[in-house]
C-alpha cells in the first residue's frame, strides 16, 4: 500500500473530480511518448487499463494467448525502434508472455512487457494470493531490465525508465510489473501530469572512437579477399543508406544473415549467398555488421571458417562485451551502425582499393554455377509437390510484391525458403531468429500487420504453425492481410517415420494426422481456406490471397519425405550410440 498516497486524504467532490489514477497515468505515460499500440490479452487486473487504451485512442490488439501477443509486441519494435508493448495478466499470463521477452531479449529487439501483479504483502509472505507469483524476481533473469512501480507519482519515471532501456545500446526486452494496487491509486491531476515524463534521446548515437575507426580500416586495407557479414543488427539501425554505400564504395562481397536479407537487394552483384560456405572458408578479412559470432555463425572458428587462425575479423556493435566473445576480434569498433559505418565510410577516402578481381572473379565463377544447379531444381515438377517446386512458385509470386513481410519458420520450411525466396527491402524478413524458436509465426504476423500496415504472407511448416495456429482468430477478428502458407508435410519435419516399437502402439514421434486440412480452421473465423496440391495451384491461391489483403490460409500439401530430420541442422542432434541389450 502506498503510504504516501493514503495520506493525501480526498476531500470534496470538486476535488475528488480533480483526481486521476494509476490506470490514467499509465496510459498517458505510454502515449507521451508516441506509444500508440498494445499487444494483450486481459484479465485481472489489467482489463480496466486495456479499455482505458483504447477510449483514449490507442489500438489494443487482443490475443488468444500471451505468448503471440509479445511476439507481436517484440516483431514491433525491432521493425519500428520504439519498444513493442505486452500487457498481461499476473502469474501464468506473466509467464505466457516471458517466452516471448526472452526471445527478444535474445534477439535483440525491443520490447516492454507489462503485467499486472497481486499484493505484495501476500506474495511475499506466500499465503496464496490469486495468481501469486514474485513476478518481478522470475522476469530478471529472461529481460534486460526489471522494474516494478508502486507508487502512483512515479508510473511517469517508471514507463520513462522502461522505454530507455528498451532501445538504448543492445536493444532487449524489459519487464514492467504493475501491482493491481498502483492502478487504483490516486494522484492529484495537476501533480499526475507533472509525473509523465517524455524520453529525450531514447536511443542516443554512440560515436565510434577515431583510433578504433583506424585500426578497423587498417586491417580491412591489408586484406586480400575481404568480406562483409550483415547481421539483423545491421538492418534494426535503420541506416539502410550508409550500409548500402559502405558495400559498393569498398566493392567487397558481403553475406546477410537471414534477417538481413533484403538490406541490400539480394539480386545484388555483391552478394556472396550463393556461395555462402566457399567465401565464410576462403575470406582473409570479415567485417562483422551487427552480427554476433553465435552458432548460426559455427563461433567463427572450424571448418566453416577455413584454415585456423588465418582470419581477421572486423566486429561493429554496440554492445562491447559482443567483442571476443568466441573469437579474437583483430577491430572492433564499437557505437552505433549507423555512425559506425559513416565514421568507416569517411576514412576510406578516396584511395580505397577495390577487392582484386582474382576474389571477386572466383565468386562469381562459383556463384554461377551453384545459381544455375539450383535453377535446375528448381525447375522439377515433383508430384505431390516438394519444398523447391512450391517454393519457386511462392518465389515467384512474391517478385512481384518486394514490400510484403515475410514471416518464416519451421526446419525445412524454414532453410528452403531463406535460401529460395529472395527479399528486396529491409526488415522485410521475419524468422525464428537466434533461438530457432517454432512459434512465432502468427504473433509476428500480426504485429507486422498493424504496425507496417502492408500484407504478410507467413511461410509455416505444419509443426510450427500449430504454436500459435489459434492466432488465425485474432487475424480474421481485426480483418488483417495474412496470408499463411501451411507447407503440410503430415509432421515435424516429415510425415513419414515409422514408430520404432515393433507393437506400434501410437503414431512415430514426429508424425501428425495425415491429410489435415488447415485451410478449414481459417474458415471457421470467416477467412478464406486454399488447398493447393500443385505449384500452379499455390501460385493461384497465393496471387488471389494477397490481392483480396483479407485473412488467407493455404494448405500447401509437400512429399511428407522432403526434406530432412531438423533441416540444415541435423549436425546438432546428439546420436544415439548405445544399443540396448
Ligand atoms: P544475426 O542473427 O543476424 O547474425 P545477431 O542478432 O546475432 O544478428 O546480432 C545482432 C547484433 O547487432 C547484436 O550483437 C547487437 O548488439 C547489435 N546491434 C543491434 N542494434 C545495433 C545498433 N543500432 N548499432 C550497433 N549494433 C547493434
Ligand atoms: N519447440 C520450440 C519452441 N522450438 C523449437 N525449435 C522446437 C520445439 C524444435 N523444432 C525445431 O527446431 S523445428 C520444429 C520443431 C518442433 C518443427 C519442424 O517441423 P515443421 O517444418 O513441420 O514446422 P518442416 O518444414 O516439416 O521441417
Amino acid at each position: 500500500m502506498s503510504a504516501r498516497l493514503e495520506e493525501a486524504p480526498v476531500t470534496s467532490a470538486e476535488d475528488s473530480a480533480k483526481m486521476t489514477d494509476g490506470f490514467h497515468l499509465v496510459i498517458d505515460a505510454l502515449k507521451a511518448n508516441d506509444i500508440d499500440t498494445i499487444f494483450g490479452l486481459v484479465g485481472i487486473p489489467i482489463t480496466d487499463l486495456a479499455r482505458l487504451a483504447q477510449a483514449e485512442g490507442m489500438r489494443f490488439i487482443g490475443f488468444r494467448h500471451e505468448q503471440h501477443a509479445g511476439n507481436a509486441a517484440a516483431i514491433a519494435g525491432y521493425m519500428t525502434q520504439k519498444p513493442g508493448i505486452c500487457l498481461t495478466v499476473s502469474a501464468p499470463g506473466f509467464l505466457n508472455g516471458l517466452i516471448a521477452l526472452a526471445n527478444a531479449t535474445t534477439n535483440c529487439f525491443p520490447m516492454i512487457l507489462i503485467s499486472g501483479s497481486s499484493e505484495r504483502e501476500i506474495i511475499d509472505l506466500q499465503q496464496g494470493d490469486y495468481e501469486e507469483m514474485d513476478q518481478l524476481s522470475v522476469a530478471k533473469t529472461f529481460a534486460k531490465a526489471a522494474y516494478r512501480i508502486n507508487h502512483a507519482e512515479d508510473i511517469g519515471i517508471g514507463v520513462a525508465r522502461a522505454i530507455r532501456a528498451a532501445v538504448s545500446g543492445r536493444p532487449g526486452g524489459v519487464y514492467l510489473d504493475l501491482p493491481a494496487k498502483l492502478l487504483s491509486q490516486t494522484l492529484d491531476v495537476a501533480q499526475g501530469k507533472q509525473s509523465i515524463v517524455r524520453v529525450v534521446d531514447a536511443a542516443p548515437r554512440q560515436i565510434p572512437a577515431p583510433d578504433a575507426v583506424k585500426r578497423a580500416l587498417d586491417v580491412l586495407k591489408g586484406a586480400k579477399r575481404p568480406l562483409i557479414l550483415l547481421g539483423k543488427g545491421a538492418a534494426y539501425s535503420q541506416a539502410d543508406a550508409e550500409i548500402r554505400a559502405f558495400v559498393e564504395k569498398s566493392g567487397i562481397p558481403y553475406l546477410p544473415m537471414s534477417m538481413a536479407k533484403g538490406l541490400l537487394p539480394d539480386n545484388h552483384a555483391q552478394s556472396a549467398s550463393a556461395c555462402r560456405s566457399f567465401v565464410l572458408a576462403e575470406a582473409d578479412v570479415v567485417v562483422l555488421i551487427g552480427a554476433r559470432l553465435n552458432w548460426l555463425l559455427s563461433h567463427g572458428k572450424g571448418k566453416t571458417w577455413g584454415a585456423p587462425a588465418a582470419k581477421q575479423f572486423v566486429q561493429i556493435d554496440i554492445a562491447p562485451t559482443e567483442i571476443d566473445s568466441n573469437v579474437a576480434i583483430a577491430a572492433p569498433v564499437i557505437g552505433d551502425i549507423g555512425s559506425c559505418v559513416s565514421a568507416l565510410l569517411a576514412g576510406m577516402g578516396a584511395g580505397f582499393n577495390k577487392p582484386s578481381a582474382e576474389w571477386t572473379g572466383a565468386i562469381a565463377e562459383r556463384k554461377d554455377k551453384n545459381v544455375a544447379k539450383m535453377a535446375a531444381t528448381l525447375e522439377k515438377n515433383p508430384s505431390p509437390m516438394n519444398y523447391h517446386s512450391a517454393l519457386r512458385a511462392i518465389r515467384d509470386v512474391l517478385k512481384t510484391r518486394p514490400d510484403i513481410n515475410l514471416v518464416n519458420e519451421g526446419a525445412n520450411a524454414l532453410d528452403f525458403t531463406r535460401s529460395i525466396v529472395d527479399m528486396y527491402q529491409p526488415r522485410k524478413r521475419l524468422d525464428s531468429g537466434t533461438w530457432g524458436i517454432m512459434g512465432i509465426g502468427m504473433g509476428y504476423s500480426i504485429g507486422a500487420a498493424v504496425v507496417s500496415g502492408l500484407p504478410v504472407v507467413a511461410i509455416e511448416g505444419d509443426s510450427a504453425f500449430g504454436f500459435s495456429g489459434m492466432e488465425l482468430e485474432t487475424i480474421c477478428r481485426y480483418q488483417l492481410p495474412v496470408t499463411t502458407v501451411i507447407f503440410n508435410n503430415n509432421g515435424v519435419y516429415k510425415g513419414c517415420d515409422p514408430n520404432l516399437n515393433p507393437n506400434k502402439p501410437d503414431i512415430a514421434v514426429t508424425a501428425f494426422v495425415k491429410g489435415a486440412r488447415y485451410d478449414k480452421m481459417i474458415e471457421a473465423f470467416g477467412g478464406v481456406g486454399y488447398h493447393a496440391t500443385t505449384p500452379a495451384e499455390l501460385s493461384k491461391a497465393l496471387t488471389e490471397a494477397i490481392a483480396a489483403g483479407k485473412p488467407a490460409l493455404i494448405n500447401a500439401v509437400i512429399d511428407e519425405d522432403a526434406g530432412a530430420e531438423s533441416g540444415r541442422l541435423t549436425n546438432l542432434n546428439p546420436k544415439r550410440t548405445a544399443t540396448k541389450t
